[in-house]
């Protein structure tokens, strides 16, 4: 067996399910050899789409995710998804070819590339440690969430690896080991100091109106995340990336942060204790600090130390898994009698209380706000007044109108743009693996490679990629992809005409805006001639046409191609403005 064989072997026996990427010489025998020990290979059309199908694969089924690319151009190829991923802890293995002959064409300093951006280099060096290397590539991935660059160098591609006795015993027996070794995260269940939990508890003993705000690093951990609110009648928020958590709880507020709805942001404003589980803190999902309050006390949970008071100043950091956390934060109210969260009010949502006592009487939980969040929770419940006509269609309204068509049992993927706005927020998503989101690096042309990703971890949902036309036109070779693979999805294109993020942005301050408006481009002729059936909106009518396809057979994906307003800049575009 050769190395690149033993590479794909390998991985295949440690879980690898599926596997992106675009196939050269280089990375060849190495893929092959993972579709021979049953794992999934999804051609894509661009390696930067294959990077970011990878990373929104591992994201919607928590697993591993691999990309596998070509030396040189593959890799250079890639680079924006592999930044996207390294910077979001994606766990994702990159396979690619290396050529370190400095005379060959493909040759760059692939290590040096994939540190620039947060990845980690490691190397297959020989058919000694083949094997062993890629366990370690594995595992660094999955324990430590990290981007791993595994090198594969042309000359040792096709070295030999020795073994002792039957080959599948050898491989097997490291394989195993590793397997082992890999089934134990090892910070998934860390603690934070026992004075800190209780600091915590005591917080939370004495707040009123507490909110919690739960990040990536909280995904796991909804059960205990809603017990410990349920205790200290905390109001539930998340960060954009772990949208959908709590869906369903009615003390939920949606997403904190410059997409919050006008009263969740009234209410994490209003709070006078914000604890961040898994949760960055960072300016997007604080609206650039204006969600915390003067005389909040901060609070920030996180299984690694660095991320601890990053971004804003905590009153108090606690290293650690949050479900841990938040259990360990129960016993010690519960159980030590030091702390407890017996004189809070724990409304439960259901029903009425007798004597209703209002804001005075319960903290944030009182029936009164119960009725408020649920009469104004949603962005689709804020009044507005529609700007459509002459052949174009107000965002809002189409995006409502597609909540309503569409089933619940859905993934939404976002793009980066002006528009993003509208279908990360007024589009409902079943629960946190239902949306995703790759905005770590704030790349335009992410978010139909973004939805690819996802369809695959979950054809059992309809996937909707929301794009603008800016990104759209970016990735439209993945739109190729998308048919052949007979996904279940809905394309829709918000079209302005215009990189609309630039034309908001610059616009007000009288500059010239030739360089980022375009002509108009018939997307709905480019959606067919890749194979997608289309429906072209120009006002709420037209949307008869994307019922109907739901009716259909949905054979062939959709595209709607919207011709949105363009006259304004988004709500969350003006208040990201506010923070430059
Ligand atoms: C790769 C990349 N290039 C450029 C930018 C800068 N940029 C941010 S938003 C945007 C416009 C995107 O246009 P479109 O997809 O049509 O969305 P719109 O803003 O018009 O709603 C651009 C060019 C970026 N973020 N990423
Ligand atoms: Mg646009």
């Amino acid at each position: 067996m050769i190395v690149a064989e033993a590479v794909g072997r390998t991985l295949a026996s440690l879980g690898a399910e599926a596997v992106f990427g675009v196939v050269g010489s280089g990375n060849f025998h190495v893929t092959n050899a993972l579709v021979e020990h049953g794992a999934r290979f999804v051609a894509a059309r661009h390696e930067g789409g294959a990077a970011t199908a990878a990373d929104a694969y591992a994201r919607t089924s928590g697993k591993v995710g691999i990309l596998s690319v070509h030396q040189g151009p593959g890799l250079t190829n890639a680079m924006t998804g592999v930044a996207e991923a390294a910077k979001s802890r994606t766990p994702l293995v990159v396979l690619a070819g290396e050529a370190t002959d400095a005379r060959s064409n493909f040759h760059i300093d692939q290590d040096a590339l994939v540190r620039a951006v947060g990845a980690v280099p490691m190397r297959v060096s020989s058919g000694t440690d083949a094997v062993e290397q890629t366990v370690n590539a594995f595992r660094t991935a999955r324990e430590d969430r990290r981007t791993v660059l595994l090198n594969l160098p042309l000359g040792a591609q096709t070295g030999v690896v020795p073994w002792r006795g039957p080959l599948g015993e050898f491989l097997d027996q490291i394989v195993s080991a590793g397997r082992a070794a890999a089934s134990v995260p090892l910070l998934q269940h860390a603690v934070p100091a026992a004075g800190d939990v209780e600091e915590l508890a005591g917080l939370l003993a004495a707040a009123r109106r507490p909110v919690f705000v739960a990040g990536r690093g909280a995904r796991h951990a909804r059960r205990e995340l809603e017990e410990l609110a349920g205790l200290t009648g905390a109001l539930l928020a998340t960060s954009a990336v772990a949208r959908g958590l709590f869906r369903g709880n009615p003390w939920e507020l949606d997403v904190s942060g410059g997409f919050a709805t006008p009263l969740a942001a009234e209410l994490i404003r209003g709070a006078d204790l914000v604890v961040g589980w898994g949760c960055a803190l960072n300016m997007w999902t604080t609206r650039h600090g204006t969600l915390i309050g003067p005389d909040t006390v901060l609070v920030q949970v996180d299984l690694d130390d660095a991320a601890i008071g990053l971004h804003r100043p905590v009153r108090l950091g606690l290293t650690g898994d949050t479900a841990a956390t938040a259990r360990a934060v129960i016993a010690a109210a519960t159980v030590s009698g030091k702390v407890a969260f017996s004189g809070k009010v724990a409304f439960s949502g259901e029903g009425t209380l007798s004597g209703e006592g209002g804001d005075e009487g319960y903290g944030y939980r009182s029936p009164e706000l119960a009725r408020r969040i649920a009469a104004q929770g949603r962005w689709r419940d804020v009044p507005y007044t529609d700007e459509g006509g002459g052949g174009r269609i107000d965002p809002r309204t189409l995006t409502i109108a597609l909540d309503d068509l569409l089933p619940a049992e859905r993934t939404v993927a976002v793009d980066s743009g002006n528009f993003m706005g509208y279908p990360s927020m007024f589009l409902d998503v079943p629960d946190e693996r239902a949306f995703c989101f790759t905005q770590a690096f704030q790349s335009v042309g992410l978010g139909l490679a973004t939805a690819i990703g996802a369809a695959v971890a979950r054809p059992d949902r309809l996937t909707v990629a929301a794009l603008g036309d800016g990104g759209a036109l970016m990735s439209a070779a993945e739109l190729e992809t998308v048919v052949r693979l007979g996904l279940p999805m809905v394309v829709v294109v918000y079209d302005d005409e215009a990189y609309g993020a630039e034309v908001h942005h610059f616009g007000p301050h009288g500059y010239p805006l030739d360089l980022v408006t375009f002509p108009p481009a018939d997307l709905a002729a480019i959606g067919r001639g890749y194979g997608f059936e289309t429906v072209t909106v120009t006002g709420r009518a037209d949307l008869s046409g994307v019922a109907r396809w739901l009716e259909g057979t949905r054979e062939r994906p959709l595209l709607v191609h919207a011709r949105v307003t363009r006259d304004r800049a988004s709500w969350w575009l003006e208040e990201a403005f506010k923070g430059h």
